[in-house]
């Protein structure tokens, strides 16, 4: 396993449409180990394989969080098969957008087909920090982040705030 550097705004390749995958083997295997690796040294609860500068449909998530007991979930392909009306609002973060956070509304409820890190396919519901974490990961596949949703204005100071720190760095 291998910790891969995590791509940071303005980079171009985060705004990339990730291509599907066409077979679960031991190659996207490989990848998403690395990828859950990188998750939890940085530390985050998600990562979508552009983060990492490859551009597929892959998501890892582990919502125990940095210090609880490991609970890894792999996402090949994920969709969304229905979308709740009501909405839950959340204080959002991005591993691509360090030390930003702000609020963002999504639908509270969230039915999911993807495959899994057997390559088995896997219909589940999600609610709560599953259902924001998955529509934040999935997002990154359509080239989306959080900041896109905020007003254009907080959008330019997060990334000016991530340029400054880089340039720091
Ligand atoms: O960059 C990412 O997509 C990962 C992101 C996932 C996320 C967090 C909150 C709401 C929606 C999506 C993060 O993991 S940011 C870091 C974070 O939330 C965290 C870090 C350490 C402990 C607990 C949480
Ligand atoms: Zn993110």
């Amino acid at each position: 396993m291998a910790l891969r550097e995590i791509l940071v705004v303005p980079h171009p390749v985060l705004k990339q449409v990730s291509t599907p995958v066409e077979a679960v083997d031991d190659e996207l295997r490989a990848l998403m180990d690395d990828m859950l690796e990188t998750m939890y040294a940085a530390p985050g609860i998600g990562l979508a394989a552009v983060q990492v500068g490859v551009p597929k449909r892959v998501i890892v998530m582990d919502l125990a969080g940095p210090d609880g007991p490991r609970e890894p979930r792999y996402f090949v392909n994920p969709e969304i098969l229905w979308a709740s009306e009501e909405t839950l609002p959340y204080e959002e973060g991005c591993l691509s957008v360090p030390e930003y956070f702000d609020e963002v509304e999504r639908p509270a409820r969230v039915k999911l087909r993807y495959m899994n890190y057997q390559g088995e396919t896997v219909e589940e519901d999600a609610e709560g920090i599953y259902a924001v974490c998955v529509q934040h990961e999935m997002d990154h596949l359509e080239g989306v982040l959080f900041i896109d949703y905020l007003s254009r204005l907080k959008r330019e100071q997060a990334v000016k705030k991530v340029r400054k720190q880089a340039k720091a760095a």
